[in-house]
């Protein structure tokens, strides 16, 4: 028996209901990249919209690559159940938000159109760092392949930057509203810096579309934070046990979500206060603290974790050594590098944080964390660098992580899955042990822009790298 509308009455009184007719709402939301923290998240603040009372907020989601979610969600009609586990044992509820699931490559003219729909007026992304094709200097890397097919053609686009233009150009010559548009990925300033990059895209592409974009669309910055472990094999077999059914999309998370969002909108937008979200003026200290926090963190775990041979995050954070280096990463070295906002309690955050990390129940794998680092470490550690710095502070725990990364993308212990593996591994064989560090992070270095070492931080650096290279 497999989840879809017609047994959706079969599952266990126990977990919850929708609160509002599906079938009648039409999709106020286009989301992009239809991942496991969508599920969890940004789809859970549109069903609780919904059963608010608020209408017309189901979501069009978006597979950029692979068929593999669509192929899931599909077969159920989009209906899909999120478990939190904490503490406190488990708790299920059914998701409808998503009502309708494209996957881009097998018909990029449809997710033009539907991006396009006039009942559309929220965009919603999710495409993880890599996916906005930020260069090293910050602007649009048009040089990387997808960007530049875009740039050139305008059937069958690969980006972001190609889909939502394509779109934009369809609204405008079809007199509808414009798009608020809102990066829910970690990345410092998510809204401005898409925004930016999307603007430079139509800039070069068509400027006229620029101008009308920036007169009727909007990009505000967000912070998204819940912790989404990609589902296993296993969870889903437990899940299929409570629920007397099948459900291959189901999503396992904790029980913590939060949302804030900068309050900068086109037109109208579901009513997402309703599940907890909260609208505000500036989101930039809550994202910073985040990004600093709770995701640097997450990669010192990560990263350090898995020369330990550990699995999971909770095992990470339950090792003595590892744990006290992540207290001293998040209260010594990150808040310690932030400008908090009024109320904003940073040594409260940090208690959270490391309670959360050691939920047992969640299994959030350290490979998962690991992936992508090069797009995750200058957001994470390599601005607290650059600012502790600038006020001659050094931060050995970040230091100390920082070259597990270095250690872990020379490729030769465990599969590095990065945009620039290769380049990375390269580096590796050409400067070996004595020379990766300065090539990272000495002058001129790949990572240079983003954070310059001193000799002393290159010295560290470097018999840290030794030192893990000799451990297990
Ligand atoms: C994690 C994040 O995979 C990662 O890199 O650090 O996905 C993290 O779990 C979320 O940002 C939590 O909100």
């Amino acid at each position: 028996l497999r989840l879809n509308p017609e047994n959706v009455g079969r599952l266990p009184p126990e977990v919850a209901r929708l609160g509002y007719d599906r079938d009648a709402q039409a999709c106020g939301v286009l989301h992009l990249g239809l991942g496991a923290f969508h599920r969890a998240h940004q789809a859970v603040y549109c069903d609780d919209a919904m059963s608010a009372g608020d209408r017309n907020w189901a979501i069009t989601g978006v597979s950029l690559r692979s068929p593999a979610v669509r192929d899931e969600l599909a077969p159920q009609g989009g209906l899909y159940t999120v478990t939190e586990r904490g503490g406190g044992g488990e708790q299920t509820r059914l998701i409808g938000a998503i009502t309708r699931t494209l996957v881009a490559p097998e018909d990029p003219r449809t997710v033009v159109q539907a991006i396009a729909a006039a009942s559309v007026q929220v965009v919603t992304l999710t495409v993880t760092e890599k996916g906005y094709y930020a260069g090293p200097g910050g602007g649009l890397d048009g040089a990387a392949p997808p960007v530049a097919a875009d740039l050139a053609a305008t059937e069958a686009p690969q980006t972001i930057h190609g889909y939502l233009a394509a779109a934009l150009a369809d609204r405008r010559a079809a007199g509808a509203p414009g798009l608020t548009v809102i990066s829910c990925d970690n990345l410092a300033d998510n809204g401005e810096l898409l925004g930016g990059l999307l603007g430079e895209f139509l800039e070069r592409r068509d400027p006229s579309l620029a101008l009308w974009t920036r007169d009727h669309c909007r990009f505000p910055s967000t912070m998204v934070d819940r912790i989404v472990p990609a589902p296993t094999a296993e969870d889903r077999r437990h899940i299929a046990d409570q629920l007397g059914m099948q459900d291959d999309a189901a999503v396992v998370t904790e029980p913590f979500r939060q949302w804030a969002i900068q309050d900068n909108f086109a037109g109208p937008r579901p009513r997402w206060e309703a599940g907890g979200a909260q609208i505000v003026a500036d989101v930039r200290a809550y994202e910073t603290a985040k990004l600093r926090m709770l995701n640097g963190a997450h990669s010192a775990l990560a990263y350090l974790g898995l020369f330990k041979g550990y699995e999971f995050v909770d095992q990470a954070i339950g090792d003595p050594a590892i744990r006290a280096l992540v207290d001293r990463l998040m209260r010594d070295e990150a808040a310690a590098s932030l400008r908090p906002a009024a109320g904003q309690n940073l040594g409260a955050y940090a208690d959270a944080l490391l309670t959360r990390f050691a939920n047992p129940a969640l299994h959030h794998a350290l490979s998962q964390i690991a992936m992508d680092g090069s797009v995750k470490i200058p957001q994470r550690w390599l601005t607290t660098l650059k600012v502790q710095q600038k006020s001659g502070r050094r931060c050995p725990a970040i230091l100390e992580a920082l070259a597990a990364w270095i250690r872990y993308v020379r490729g030769d212990r465990f599969e590095v899955r990065d945009p620039m593996a290769d380049r990375l591994a390269g580096l590796w064989r050409a400067n070996g042990e004595a020379g990766i560090v300065a090539a990272l992070f000495g002058a001129g270095g790949l990572f240079a822009d983003h954070w310059r070492a001193t000799p002393e931080d290159q010295a560290a650096l470097a018999e840290a790298v030794a030192a893990i290279g000799q451990q297990r």
